[in-house]
């Protein structure tokens, strides 16, 4: 039997518990009954459509689905508590499993459509996962013949079955058909999990080794989804479209799908921004919101300022998060596409920064906002964590009601990536202006942000270790117009041995990892920079790719 979840996650301290409850920040409802509730309020309401396959359901159906859903897992033998890996295209099956695991407590494990076997192996073992739901393919790839190549390596952890959830239309023998799973059919009457519970896991941005688990709360994440949505101005007539993948937290819950759905609202699912289907659906569909990162903003602009934007007339908010938005590409936003910039800087661990819809536009193109929570409390501090002086830029610490004191599973991470008293150090570098708002100037983690991807150096280091033709490697951001930035690596080769870009990605795709973490750019070196204390320099190595590729001697 895998360990039972609460074994392993850090609890809030009671009486901080208490206080958040008597602030109404804890409904003490689970997600799955405010969404019922609302489906009983406006049971014709449209709630969901696939603009790829043109499933359309309201919100009465996506309830009665998500119940004939839950009552199916639980015959399959899936129970309260279990944990489901979910690796699905953004699509309806994606939301209808979802629900059906707040309903049943059973916990998704939030993984995406890009992760290969390292990543989905680790995530399966990590969480104890006895089942696994993913596309028959996606992009070339055989989702469904890696899903069950797993079963060995998962069921070594677990020892029990592994069950292969499908959608699509190719499901092999062995494999539950995700689609048969979500249709209509008889609701469960089983008991539900307690608000308390964890509802789902979201993966950290990652700055260790492997990926961390971030257990989030039905309490903590319905508010965040519902506070989020107050933020966007979301109510019943609001259209979400979701283009960025699903399990990210943005997209599902800031207010993304749940936030959207929650307050009676519908959401329209897009297997990715890209552009010229993205401006059309939201002509088609009416989308009055949706949340991109920077680097899809980018290409919108680009879209928007050679077709026109006049597919946007209904697009009323454009959230981008994820990563720095550059001022000049802010100030662009409104005019170009015709809609409300919000700047979002959030993270899975919890903390959520809104840029107001009513502030004024120096704040929203300059700033990526401040907490949405009263209650949200911050800190910007020196390397010996004392507070730095006002205005001055330092590194956030937060804690509050919908940012949980610890990951799961990982006590030795959570002695690093949390102080004694709780507070969860983010890593990044933002100065406060006078008006409250943070802006967000660097990061001291040690990890790459391709376009909203967060990729972990130190993950990609030992990925490429395991070349025999490799003595030493270091992995840096390095700037990037379009993304921001991608993977460089400088290298310091075996005496004798050549190293190639190439030959270090195909060994890396063939281990099988994510095609965003393949380094794209490779510097070959005699020695690695170090600092005083004798670790690798990353700065100076930063510093150096900036230069080098600016066409400035180093
Ligand atoms: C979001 O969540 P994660 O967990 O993928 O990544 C969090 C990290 C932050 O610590 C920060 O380093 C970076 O992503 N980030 C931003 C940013 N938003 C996130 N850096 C600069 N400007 C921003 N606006 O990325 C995420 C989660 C919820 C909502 C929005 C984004």
């Amino acid at each position: 039997m895998p360990t039972p979840i609460s074994d392993h996650t850090v609890a809030w301290p009671p009486a901080v518990a208490e206080d958040y409850r008597a602030k109404g920040y804890w409904a003490g409802s689970t997600l799955s009954a405010l969404l019922r509730e609302v489906a009983d309020r406006t049971p014709d309401a449209p709630a969901l459509v696939d603009a790829a396959d043109g499933v359309r359901l309201t919100h009465r159906e996506l309830a009665d689905r998500a119940d004939a859903a839950a009552a199916r897992l639980l015959d399959l033998g899936l129970s309260r508590g279990d944990r489901i890996v979910v690796q699905l295209g953004n699509g309806w099956e994606f939301v209808v499993l979802t629900l059906a695991c707040l309903r049943t407590g059973i916990v998704p494990v939030m993984a995406l459509p890009a992760h290969r076997r390292t990543e989905l192996a680790y995530l399966a073992r990590h969480a104890e996962a006895t089942a696994i739901a993913v596309p028959d393919r996606m992009r070339d790839f055989d989702h469904q013949a890696l899903a069950h190549e797993l079963a060995d390596d998962v069921q070594e952890i677990t020892g029990g079955p592994w069950h292969v959830l499908v959608a699509g239309p190719d499901v092999a023998p062995g494999s539950v058909d995700l689609r048969a799973l979500c249709a209509p059919g008889p609701a469960t009457d089983a008991a539900g999990p307690d608000s308390g519970d964890v509802a789902v896991f979201l993966l950290s941005g990652g700055t260790t080794g492997l990926p961390k688990l971030i257990a989030r709360t039905h309490d903590d994440y319905a508010y965040n989804a519902r506070r989020s949505a107050e933020m966007a101005a979301l109510d019943a007539t609001s259209v979400y479209l979701v283009s960025l993948p699903a399990g990210h937290n943005f997209p599902l819950a800031c207010p993304g799908i749940l936030g959207v759905l929650l307050v009676g609202g519908s959401v329209v699912t897009l297997p990715s921004p890209e552009p010229v289907r993205a401006f059309a659906t939201i002509a088609a569909e009416g989308v009055t919101h949706t949340a991109v990162v920077p680097a899809v903003a980018g290409r919108w602009l680009d879209h928007a300022a050679e077709h026109g934007a006049g597919e946007l007339t209904t697009l009323a908010v454009l959230q981008v998060g994820g990563a720095r938005l550059a001022d000049e590409l802010a100030r662009k936003v409104a005019p170009a596409l015709g809609c409300t910039l919000q700047q979002v800087f959030g993270m899975a661990e919890g903390l959520l920064n809104f840029t107001r819809l009513d502030d004024p536009d120096d704040v929203v193109c300059t700033t990526q906002g401040r907490p949405m929570c009263p209650d949200d409390e911050v800190r910007l501090v020196d390397e010996l964590d004392h507070d730095v002086p006002d205005g001055e830029p330092g590194s956030l610490l937060t804690r509050g009601p919908y940012t949980p004191r610890g990951y799961y599973k990982a006590a030795e991470q959570n002695a690093r990536a949390f102080t004694d008293d709780g507070w969860y150090r983010s890593g990044d570098i933002c100065r406060q202006t006078p008006d409250g708002n943070l802006v967000v100037e660097g990061r001291d983690k040690d990890m790459i942000n391709r376009g909203g991807e967060k990729i972990s150096a130190e993950e990609v280091e030992n990925l490429v270790y395991q070349l025999q033709s490799v003595a030493q490697v270091a992995a840096v951001a390095m700037p990037d117009p379009q993304l921001g930035e991608r993977v460089c690596l400088y290298v310091v080769p075996r005496p004798g041995a050549t190293v190639t870009l190439e030959e270090i990605r195909e060994a890396m795709d063939a281990i099988g990892v994510a095609r965003f973490k393949l380094p794209e750019h490779l510097v070959l070196v005699d020695e690695l920079a170090a600092t005083k204390v004798g670790k690798i320099d990353k700065k100076a190595l930063r510093a150096d790719i900036a230069d080098r590729l600016s066409g400035t001697p180093a």
